[in-house]
């Protein structure tokens, strides 16, 4: 296993639209066991491949409390997402310590491979609806701050370069 390095907003790479996963093989449940490590490890509820520098349509998902309820979403796509929404805070590893509320759907029904390579559908809310709709943005180039006010967005890309300036000053 290995930890894969987060990128952080605002790294250009994290607006790359993701390409379709081609075939469910070895390289893949590979890529899929360091992103699970990578996201226990940094103590996320998801992951997608793009926040770790890889333009495929993958992500992992657990957003159980005892950290044992893994979920694999290759080629996630959206059947359906209720018209009704909610506002709930929001974070994300890529733009660590910065929280804010977006809108989602509150329910939504994706179908997506599993690590076999077999079509499944997955109903979900609460969490799990959130988190689903958050990674699939990602795969699009989309970090959650895009949906907040150019303003706020421009206030988190500044404090976020002091921090990499300050980092990098560091001994
Ligand atoms: O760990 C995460 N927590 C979280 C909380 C509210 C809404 C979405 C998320 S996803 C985030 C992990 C992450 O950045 N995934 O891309
Ligand atoms: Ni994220």
């Amino acid at each position: 296993m290995t930890q894969l390095t987060i990128l952080r907003y605002p790294d250009p790479r994290l607006h790359t639209l993701a390409k379709p996963v081609a075939t469910v093989d070895a390289r893949l449940r590979k890529l899929a066991g360091d992103m699970f490590e990578t996201m226990y490890e940094a103590e996320g509820i998801g992951l997608a491949a793009t926040q770790v520098n890889v333009h495929e349509r993958l992500i992992v998902i657990d957003v159980s409390e005892s950290r044992d309820q893994p979920l694999v979403l290759i080629n996630p796509e959206i059947l359906w997402a209720s018209a009704e929404t909610r506002i709930g805070d929001e974070g994300c590893l890529s733009v660590p310590g910065i929280y804010d509320g977006v809108e989602r759907s509150t329910s939504v029904k994706v179908q997506a491979l599993d690590l076999d390579g077999k079509l499944q559908v997955h109903a979900a809310e609460g969490m799990l609806a959130v988190c689903i709709q958050h990674e699939m943005d990602h795969l699009i180039g989309k970090v959650f701050v895009e949906y907040l006010s150019p303003l706020k967005r421009n206030r988190i890309k500044t404090k976020m370069l002091k921090q990499k300036k300050t980092k990098s000053a560091s001994p």
